[in-house]
């Protein structure tokens, strides 16, 4: 028997590390610091430095052993601010070095070849220095003025670009940098951005990580990013996952469907539903996300109580969650009943809380809140109430009110935004609901920031219904095709 052997199993014992990407957490000096960093992780922050400035070396041992080990349950890189020497004593996965804080050599030989270590620089001068020296990635910055360092350096976006052309190493962006303007850090050049108050100091830290995670999507090839939508099918195809699916691609995202509840529907009505079972939803909702990398879960109609709670259940499972946005879909145009009435209650105490966008239209809000709304300082109150029952951001639109444009409110956390386009005084407005609420998980999912997902897919819809077509002797439906044809 021969004994010629061509392949050679190589065994590599110290497997790389992830490269440095993504939203990368610097932590506070504030109080509930693990909790607060723990919410960022369930948000999708892929690495943690721990700056522990001036804390006596027994708590940074204990709060560095803390927050490595959230890093090594969530899958996050956990490295040090500053102190090759604490690195070390944690054997953290690197070290993040100043100017003034110890040479890349220096720390190579306490670490050993494995480690990541970074390096904050100022200017192209600095970059390729710390390039040469052998670092695995450098900070730059700042980008924006903060309150959270006092910085002398302010490169900005433009720096950055001009950074970007001549440095091969991974560059994280710092400084000032929140979900609003990361797009611009990102489009420079960016492959990573730090951040501290915009994720700690936001009352909600793991949407805002969510938000900070999606804006990376933004300069993928197209479909560009995935969309989940969670709904009933409409056999008329105006509404419902038709609509979404319809919309997601016409956009030019992926969709992937997990059907509830399958109904006979026209433009006249429905006429009957055929709701699926609790664990064949699940089992869906299972198989897509074990295989396809899904950006976006939106979820329309889903009819029974039971549905809800097991959608919650497993939602609320996961550990890095995927930002959910949540349209209440409880009553078809033509008057049906969507959602049983004992599935509201449960609606609001099990799935509410996880969304990280709500999207109701005035009739589901005033159901959710058990008071009635007539105009649009009564659309902000109830946007934070919705936000107070949980939901991290709150998008309620203004169509049933008879104003003269159509203005829609999006509560952030932090403020109201308003939406305001003109009214269109029509009929023909089927599948409007769940058009918009995926328009707007699209976007999302393309790495859009919040305020301009709602405002494009405001636009998008806006001309859905104005270019739809009599069809059917009902509600005929919105127009997605003319309505993707004008966005572009
Ligand atoms: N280095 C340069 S700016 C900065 C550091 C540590 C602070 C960044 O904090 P924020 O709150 O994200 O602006
Ligand atoms: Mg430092």
């Amino acid at each position: 028997m021969s004994d010629a052997r061509p392949f050679r199993l190589v065994v590599n014992k110290t497997p790389q590390l992830p490269a440095i990407a993504g939203v990368y957490l610097i932590t506070d000096q504030g109080d509930n610091l693990v909790e607060r960093v723990s919410q960022g992780l369930r948000g999708g922050v892929s690495v943690l430095q721990y700056r522990a400035k001036d804390k006596a070396r027994e708590l940074c041992l204990a709060e560095g052993r803390e927050l490595q080990r959230l890093c090594t349950r969530f899958g996050a890189l956990f490295i040090v601010n500053d102190d090759m020497q604490l690195a070390n004593e944690l054997q953290a996965d690197g070290v993040h070095l100043g100017q003034d804080d110890g040479t890349v050599a220096a720390a190579r030989k306490l670490l050993g070849s494995n480690k990541i270590i970074g390096v904050s620089t100022h200017t192209v001068a600095e970059a390729r220095q710390a390039e040469q020296d052998g670092a695995d990635y450098i900070g730059f910055g700042a980008m924006y003025p903060t309150e959270s360092k006092a910085v002398t350096q302010l490169p900005g976006i433009v720096g950055l670009a001009a950074l970007r052309a001549e440095i091969n190493l991974p560059v994280v962006a710092i400084g000032g940098i929140t979900p609003a303007n990361a797009c611009r850090v990102i489009d420079a050049g960016a492959d990573a951005v730090a951040v501290i108050s915009s994720i700690l100091s936001n009352p909600r830290p793991d949407a805002a990580a969510a938000e900070l995670g999606l804006l990376f999507k933004r300069n993928q090839p197209f479909p560009r990013g995935a969309v989940l939508s969670v709904a009933g099918s409409d056999s008329g195809g105006g509404a419902g996952i038709q609509a979404d699916i319809k919309t997601i691609s016409l956009v030019g995202s992926y969709a992937a469907s997990v059907l509830t509840a399958l109904t006979a529907q026209n433009t006249r009505g429905v006429s009957s539903i055929h709701g699926l079972p609790p664990s064949f939803v699940l089992d869906q909702l299972d198989t897509v996300l074990s295989d396809i990398p899904i950006d976006v879960i939106k979820t329309g109609m889903l009819h029974t109580p039971a549905i809800i709670a097991a959608l919650a259940e497993r939602l609320g499972e996961r550990k890095v969650i995927i930002p959910l946005v949540i349209d209440p879909v409880m009553v078809a145009k033509g008057g049906a009943s969507l959602m049983e009435r004992e599935a509201v209650q449960l609606f609001i105490d099990q799935l509410l809380p996880l969304a990280y966008l709500l999207t109701p239209n005035i009739p589901e809000a005033e159901r959710l809140l058990g008071r009635v709304i007539k105009n649009e300082s009564e659309m902000e109150q109830a946007a934070r109430d919705l936000y107070a029952l949980g939901a991290a951001r709150v998008l309620i639109k203004g169509g049933h009110l008879s104003s003269q444009n159509s203005t829609d409110i999006l509560f952030d956390g932090k403020e109201c935004h308003s939406f305001s386009t003109e009214r269109i005084f029509t009929s023909n407005t089927h599948g409007t609901g769940c058009s918009y609420a995926s328009a707007i998980s699209a976007f999302l999912a393309q790495g859009e920031p919040l305020l301009t997902a709602v405002s494009k897919a405001k636009t998008y819809i806006t001309a859905a219904i104005r270019n739809a077509r009599p069809l059917g002797r009902g509600h005929s439906p919105v127009n997605h095709y003319l309505a993707a044809h004008e966005l572009t």
